[in-house]
């Protein structure tokens, strides 16, 4: 069970693995990671599957033959290890001509380009047999309120994204579009910031089905928000088309970490969430468990395949955990207590009108507020010492 196989629906980021180490103040620290190679290591390792950026298979500005070629070059690993390609995107964030955004730059003829660039790559996409096309505008945003119409560029993200709609649909493709929210990084302040924001968005779209979510574990942990219980609002409107799995440390840069190696309550939590249903179970997460982080640039070739290993082994270990925690006798007992599945009662009986209701004495006239002062504890804290004692492996 701690090994992973392609039935876990394990898959990474061709940026991922192939993270050279630059940042902000260094160059590369390793050399470049050629994509038949990654295919193989990660097939070895267990993965399902590669999900790549445009830019990362073909550099940016590559002629059509070139490309074409490293088309042909993962086609051709992806047969000889089975792994897939579930997820593709495009990147609008590199290259100089996306300084200020791809659907949203100011400058009109970046975003016909930005969306033509996008064009190629879904019909690449749909080639593959990508399910799923992920938008992650890093870009789009800006660091001066003076310099961006914020409701105009919403505009033009919904004009592109109705359009990309429009596109799959007159294609016959069978793709889905998922937004990853981020609240900033690279830009000062990003568009479509956090999963309540792009949640708002998605419902003023023309084709709202047709669009959902891809958060990123660090990128709502960088707005200080709880991971889990966005995932759970975004499951709860049927919107949990794809997700990021990294770890993060507290409200700082985007630190890409391997998965578990920031928030581990709240990533036991996600994981008894998306394998599980969380608390009163229902509906858990079908799709893959895709990891987008950045093997750290102290690490030499040996450690990037270390990394990759450790974010499938933490997810099953978070997952063998969360079911030993569901099978406790005392955990169940202490869920009763602190009437977690209560709340799955509706708050009005079947048929109660507001007559009924408001001649319910016992809601009101008869019901003891005062008896909640020093009394009726909910004993959440030794629930949660519980998870945190199957967490540590101590039951
Ligand atoms: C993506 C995605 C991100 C960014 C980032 C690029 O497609 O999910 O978080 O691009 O990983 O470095
Ligand atoms: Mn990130
Ligand atoms: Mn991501
Ligand atoms: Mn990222």
């Amino acid at each position: 069970m701690r090994t992973p196989t392609p039935a876990d629906k394990f898959t990474f980021g061709l940026w991922t693995i192939g993270y050279n180490g630059t940042d902000p103040f260094g160059g590369p620290t390793r050399p470049p990671l050629d994509v038949v190679h990654a295919v193989e290591k990660l097939a070895e390792l267990g993965a399902a599957g590669l999900t790549f950026h445009d830019d990362d298979l073909f550099p940016f500005g590559s002629s059509d033959a070139e490309r074409q070629t490293q088309i042909d070059r993962l086609k051709g690993a992806l047969a000889d290890t089975g792994l897939t390609v579930p997820m593709v995107t495009t990147n609008l964030f590199s290259a100089p001509v996306f300084k200020d955004g791809g659907f949203t730059s100011n400058d009109r003829s970046v975003r016909r380009f930005a969306i033509r660039k996008v064009l190629r790559q879904i019909d690449l996409g749909a080639e593959l047999g990508a399910e799923t096309f992920v938008m992650w505008g890093g870009r789009e945003g800006a660091e001066y309120d003076s310099a961006k119409d914020v409701r105009a560029a919403l505009e033009r993200y919904r004009e592109a994204v109705n359009f990309l709609g429009d596109y799959v649909v007159e294609k016959g493709y069978n793709l889905r579009f998922a937004i990853e929210p981020k609240p900033n990084e690279p830009r000062g302040d990003i568009l479509l910031p956090t999963v309540g924001h792009a949640l708002a968005f998605i419902d003023s779209l023309e084709r709202p089905e047709l669009v959902g979510l891809n958060p990123e574990v660090g990128h709502e942990q960088m707005a200080g928000l709880n991971f889990a219980a966005g995932i759970a609002q975004a499951l709860y409107h049927g919107k949990l088309f794809h997700i990021d799995l990294n770890g993060q440390r507290g409200i700082k840069y985007d630190q890409d970490l391997v998965f578990g190696h920031g928030d581990l309550h709240n990533a036991f939590a996600l994981v008894d969430l998306l394998e599980n249903g969380g608390p009163n179970g229902g509906p858990a997460y079908d799709g893959p468990r895709h990891f987008d982080y950045k093997p750290s640039r102290t690490e030499d070739e040996t450690g990037v395949w270390d990394s990759a290993a450790a974010n499938m082994r933490t997810y099953l270990l978070l997952k063998e955990r969360a079911q030993a925690f569901r099978a406790d006798p005392e955990v169940q007992e202490a869920l009763e207590a602190a009437r977690v599945a209560e709340l799955s009662q509706p708050t009005f009986g079947e048929g109660e009108t507001y007559d009924d209701f408001v001649a319910d004495r016992s809601a009101y006239e008869d019901f003891d507020a005062d008896a909640y002062l020093g009394g009726h504890g909910f004993g959440f804290v030794r629930l949660q010492q519980l998870a945190t004692e199957h967490l540590l492996g101590a039951r």
